[in-house]
């Protein structure tokens, strides 16, 4: 069987399908490129010594790891001098990144959450990259804050990595989703399916249930009738899995179906969720809908709300189908 590497699918989305143009794919690419290299540094670990907290906190105030500082570089750096960005926004940083003067400027936005799940890094469980794609707005002269704040309905592009067993690359350009897994020896992403699609039907929920005392009524009575099983309003048996970082739980709604939450809950009332709406649930929920699944925060369309702050939370409700629409209609 002929291997269709990440390059050759992009050039033919490009050439044949007229879907993405040229500055978007080298866009893709280098920001594959990226997920190599922070790949690469997840993979040495302790060797390097790069486990453990770096000295800083971010925006929210959580300390970050070493390794999202160094996966938050490597995207910087990889990205600015290419041409095709005006800009970048981090979770990992207070403020946007504009291009600087000497490299050209590009007409797109990207945005990341550079090392997701970094919570995870120290007992070796998966983490990912996530990124998402806006068109910078025409004629505006410098970039500004504000013109990231579009919906996620306007992102041309979204896509995440996840460091695990393999390293995959998953990405939607609007057309359906698509997912690449790492060749290590010859260091490229080949693609390893097609068009994939989230069943509408799943047995599977995903929740930090340490939190069920903080919920909402409404999660609550959806959670319980889960819990209740065959004997219960739903009749069927449910099964639980929480990795704690937000790409594998979504890979594995992506791969076999099922429904993650983070709802907002009374911890903190003025956070709604502890999702990030512009680095974690825009790009997540455009591939979700992609694939034929469906993402709300409880009330509307996740890719529907317009964003006020650039480090905005949101509750986040996504995966199979028929369960994102029984959650989201018990909040109505
Ligand atoms: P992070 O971006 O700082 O890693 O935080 C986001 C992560 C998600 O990946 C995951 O779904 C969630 O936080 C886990 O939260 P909790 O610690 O409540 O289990
Ligand atoms: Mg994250």
């Amino acid at each position: 069987m002929r291997k269709i590497t990440l390059t050759q699918f992009l050039i033919e989305e490009q050439r044949h399908k007229g879907v993405i143009q040229g500055d978007l794919r080298l866009l893709v690419e280098v920001v594959a490129r990226a997920c190599k290299a922070i790949s690469i540094a997840i993979g040495k670990g302790g060797i390097t010594g790069m486990l453990g907290s770096a000295t800083t906190e971010n925006i929210q105030g959580e300390v970050q790891k070493k390794l999202d500082v160094i996966s938050n570089e490597i995207l910087l750096e990889t990205n600015e001098w290419g041409g095709h960005l005006a800009a970048m926004a981090s979770e990992e940083m207070d403020h946007p990144y504009i291009i600087p003067h000497r490299y050209p400027k590009g007409e797109y936005l990207l945005l990341f959450d550079p090392l997701d799940g970094s919570s995870n890094i120290d007992v070796n469980v998966s983490v990912g990259t996530i990124f998402s794609v806006l068109n910078c707005p025409e004629n505006i002269g410098a970039v500004e804050e504000h013109h990231f704040l579009q919906a996620g309905a306007k992102q041309v592009c979204a896509g995440y990595a996840v460091y695990g067993p393999t390293t995959l690359l998953v990405l939607t350009l609007g057309n359906g989703v698509s997912c690449f897994t790492l060749d290590r020896e010859v260091g490229s992403f080949v693609l390893t399916q097609r068009d994939m699609r989230i069943p509408e039907e799943t047995r599977e929920f995903s929740i930090n249930a340490s939190n069920m005392r903080h919920w909402e009524p409404p999660v609550k009575r959806y959670v319980d009738e889960l819990l209740a099983g065959k004997t219960g309003p739903r009749g069927k048996d449910f099964n639980m899995r929480w990795v704690a970082s937000m790409v594998a739980d979504v890979h594995r709604i992506m791969t076999r179906g099922g429904i993650f939450m983070y709802p907002r809950d009374a911890r903190e009332p003025d956070k709604p969720g502890k999702l990030r709406l512009m680095y974690e649930a825009n790009p997540m929920s455009m591939i979700v809908e992609q694939a034929g699944g469906a993402s709300t925060d409880g009330n509307q369309r996740i890719l529907d709300i317009q964003p006020e702050q650039l480090h905005q939370r949101v509750a986040v409700f996504l995966g199979s189908k028929n369960e994102v629409e029984r959650v989201t209609s018990y909040h109505r």
